[in-house]
């Protein structure tokens, strides 16, 4: 192995997409020897069991009484510069822009130009968040001054690009599961639970945001129990949840929906799926559509942003315009009622998964990211998946 690394990652700790491939990367990267340490306000909750190569660092925000906001990322940029010097950190990777990049930034002041920095953006740091002007140049700011910056898919650096106008090199990382975790499991009688013989399950999950479309979902799910009998699994929490709920009850569909909440053990919730929903507004990746993949199930999705990257259109789900839940329901439908044809998408699914997205290939291409920036030479093969 090149030389051992000692990274600092900063992530939001206990939500969303860019939370968990953060701490799953680390899980990896530890496995791999390299020492790594979290730098974040509450442990990552998918950080799981202790290992020797994973410290975890608490940034405590002073709240003073002069101040009306307490200052959290000040407070962040110094854990950062503080944990870079007391254990000699080669490099912070931060995931999520705003406001990690700058943190990253004004930490390196502190620390010494040896401290390298690199910043992964995952998706509504841009998509979202670069279009209001009153932040677009700290944005900007951040990622110009980062020694490496990676996006989870094609889509999301041309959106970049053209909003923020960086001609800045932006490396592809796209997101990944960990074949260990995310493979078919053996969960019929949690399926049960929810479906009688014959019935199929939709499922969908996010942290219901506008974005989601989660009226989407509901319309999409309507259309298909017209045809098909099943059921909705909503996974998640977040502000359109009410909405939802009343949406749900409105339409008189409540006993063939079921709200689930926040579940960690995605993995099992995943495999009594039939099929994913997700036709979002914006989505730069949709790791969520590629643990499912991962577990042998489809996604039918909307054709935004990076998810015609990830689902093969008409090979391990189907994609249509944005909204348009008719054609959504009808590829559901013809899925659902076409065993052959189910049969081979999943296959497709569970070959796709783990020949493009595997934990192995990922972790290696930051880890090359890693020694470029460090201008360290360091031959890291490309794994093969299997
Ligand atoms: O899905 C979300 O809204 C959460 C968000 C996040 O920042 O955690 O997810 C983003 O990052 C994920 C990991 O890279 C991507 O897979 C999601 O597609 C992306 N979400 C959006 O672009 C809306």
């Amino acid at each position: 192995m090149a030389r051992r690394l000692k990274i600092g990652i900063t992530c939001y700790p206990s939500l969303g997409g860019s939370g968990v491939v953060a701490t799953e990367l680390g899980k990896l990267l530890a496995e791999k020897g390299h020492e790594i340490h979290f730098i974040t306000h509450s442990v990552p909750f998918r950080l799981g069991q202790f290992h020797k190569n994973i410290f975890y660092h608490e940034v405590e925000v002073n709240d003073y009484y002069v101040f009306r906001y307490p200052p959290y990322d000040l407070s962040l940029a110094s854990k950062m510069a503080q944990v870079a010097k007391m254990h000699k950190l080669d490099l912070l990777h931060v995931h999520y822009a705003v406001p990690h990049a700058v943190c990253a930034y004004l930490a390196k002041q502190m620390v010494g130009d040896q401290l390298r920095t690199v910043t992964t953006l995952h998706g509504t740091d841009i998509t979202v968040l670069a279009q209001d002007e009153s932040i677009k140049d700290m944005i900007r700011l951040g990622i110009n001054q980062s020694d490496a910056v990676t996006a989870v898919s094609n889509d999301l650096i041309r959106e970049t690009r053209d909003l923020l106008d960086i001609d800045k090199a932006i490396d592809l990382t796209y997101n990944f599961v960990d074949k260990r975790v995310y493979y078919p499991r053996d969960c019929a009688s949690l399926r049960n639970d929810f479906v009688g013989k014959g019935e199929k399950i939709l499922m969908h999950i996010s942290n219901f945001r506008p974005v989601k479309r989660m009226n989407d979902v509901v319309d999409i799910f309507a259309k298909v129990l017209q045809k098909v009998p099943s059921r909705l699994l909503l996974v998640g929490e977040g502000p359109d949840l009410p909405k939802i709920q009343h949406k749900v009850r409105s339409m008189g569909i409540e006993d063939k929906v079921h709200f689930l909440g926040k579940q960690d053990d995605v993995a099992h919730v995943i495999s009594i799926a039939d099929l994913m929903l997700l036709p979002s507004e914006k989505e730069s990746f949709g790791l969520v559509a590629l643990e499912a993949m991962a577990c042998g199930v489809p996604t039918i999705g909307s054709i935004a942003g990076g998810i015609p990257e990830l689902v093969t259109n008409g090979e391990t789900g189907y994609l249509s315009p944005i909204g348009d839940t008719d054609d959504m329901a009808n590829n559901a439908i013809k899925l659902l009622q076409n065993e052959r044809l189910y049969q081979q998408f999943r296959e497709a699914c569970l070959y796709r998964a783990r020949n493009q997205f595997c934990n192995e290939l990922i972790t290696a291409e930051y880890e090359r990211i890693y020694y470029r920036v460090l201008g360290i030479e360091a031959n890291i093969p490309v794994p093969v998946c299997e």
